[in-house]
């Protein structure tokens, strides 16, 4: 079961009143039916209890009896007018509290503008409160991080080296952990070098203007051939150990025919991780010193971090933890979320998530189970897209919870580790709109980039 968090009345009071066009101080008064039979009663009691008054003084009080009752009738109005703006409060106060906890929303973060298939939304975190968002084909776009924002410019745009379409093109974007001196950027892309294969490149901005990369600055770092147009993987970020991970697919067709999964001397179908601040021998960057084959005599390739990742769409680092969250999409029956460790094996193609892939059995000793998973439907979705761990301010709701959702249909889902060490599931929002990417902004809010529509929505 979700864990439900409460979120204060207070912090969502404002936001509400508005929405809903009402004011809370309006219901502090009386209800009008009550406020007028206790004025109007005032004046018979005026009438009467002021010669009463005179007649108790003079001691020849006839009427008490309904002096007395329109006293109480009076006062039982003005209680009954007070009782029905306490409950229509308490009622309002309820409906607050049950918004809260239920209703995140998806709110269309910049308006004016939209984005041919945009695939990664990456906050600039150089102190200049600029976005980025990459369209598939081949441009990386810039704008100020403000919903009222006009225009986006173009930042880079290499759509004639890419091949694109499908689940080829432009699909990761990384900014070096020093991006703010150095400018430099990291690409994942897909081109046709006879036959397609994919490049991780680094491009450098323009030395005149932050608002353009230098086209001409690309320098190649890695390539590898893809044997067939799908699962390119294609996320690159860095980790907090300033290394840049690479999730690569397992090179695609259906059920992994060459078996790159499990296949170590394959740089296909993993999660990759190299240092690019260093070059060693041929290689235009380095392998890091306890990366899991580093030196190793088996002829497994020493990029690799870990193994027996199907198609990772989508991964990224929980700011608080590091722990590396990955949503690996699955063949026909099950999406996965792993949290990837060093030399972690995942299981493809010996394994599809928790399930035996293609067997009744299998030997999956040393494969480490999905820590969530979901069976494919048209309720639930058919391929995973994987989120962040949202360490965001606003949204008091979502905090350290992984947020992800399904590309297909549209679902948002937050996973929560309860205390137990388990992990509960809840159904955030179901957008109308395929969802390729989550991605967050220099201050960890966290947005979507929609496919179809080409918008980008934030979480409030
Ligand atoms: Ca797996």
């Amino acid at each position: 079961m979700p864990v439900p968090v409460m979120l204060s009345v207070e912090a969502k009071t404002k936001e509400l009143e508005e929405h809903n066009n009402i004011n809370l101080v309006n219901l502090e008064a009386w209800s009008p039916t009550g406020l007028f039979f206790g004025l109007f009663l005032l004046i018979p009691i005026l009438f009467v209890t002021l010669p009463l008054v005179y007649r108790i003084i003079m001691r020849i009080n006839r009427e008490p009896l309904l002096t007395i009752a329109l006293i109480v009738l009076s006062a039982a109005f003005f209680l009954q007018a007070k009782e029905v703006a306490r409950k229509k409060k308490q009622a309002y106060h309820a409906k607050i509290n049950a918004i809260s906890i239920q209703q995140i929303v998806l709110k269309n973060a910049f308006p004016a503008l939209s984005f041919t298939m945009p695939i990664e939304f990456v906050g600039a975190r150089d102190g200049s409160n600029r976005n980025f968002v990459v369209a598939q084909r081949g441009k990386i776009y810039v704008f100020i991080n403000k919903p009222d924002v006009k225009e986006s410019k173009v930042f880079l745009d290499i759509e004639s080296k890419v091949t694109a379409g499908g689940e080829r093109g432009l699909l990761g974007l990384a900014l070096h952990p020093n991006f703010k001196k150095n400018g430099y950027f990291y690409l994942n892309y897909t081109r046709n070098n006879s036959g397609l294969e994919t490049v991780i490149s680094r491009f450098t901005t323009s030395k005149v203007n932050s608002d353009m990369a230098d086209a001409e600055s690309e320098e190649i770092l890695l390539t590898f051939k893809q044997p067939y147009g799908n699962h390119n993987g294609g996320k690159v970020a860095f980790g907090n150990d300033g290394f840049l991970y690479i999730g690569v697919g397992d090179g695609g067709s259906g059920g992994d025919p060459q078996k790159n999964g499990q296949n170590r001397t394959k740089l296909l179908g993993k999660i990759l991780r190299i240092d690019v601040d260093k070059k060693s021998g041929a290689l235009n960057y380095a392998i890091p010193s306890d990366n899991p084959y580093k030196g190793n005599t088996q002829g497994f390739r020493e990029e690799i971090f870990a193994y027996g990742i199907r198609n990772p769409w989508r991964f990224s680092f929980d700011k608080k933890t590091n722990e590396l969250w990955v949503g690996d999409v699955g063949q026909n029956k099950i999406e996965e979320i792993d949290i990837v460790t060093k030399g972690g094996n995942y299981g493809w193609n010996t394994m599809e998530a928790e399930d035996c892939y293609g067997s009744a059995n299998c030997e999956s000793g040393n494969m480490i189970l999905p820590v969530w998973s979901y069976r494919q439907g048209s309720q639930t979705g058919n391929s995973v897209t994987g989120g962040h761990v949202y360490r965001g301010k606003t949204i008091t709701k979502l905090k350290g919870k992984y947020i992800y959702g399904d590309y297909v249909t549209g679902n948002i889902w937050a996973l929560t580790l309860s205390a137990g060490g388990k992990y509960s599931n809840e159904l955030l929002i179901k957008h109308k709109g395929m969802i390729s990417s989550f991605g967050e902004d220099a201050n960890d809010e966290l947005y979507i980039c929609s496919y179809g529509d080409g918008k980008i929505y934030k979480f409030e």
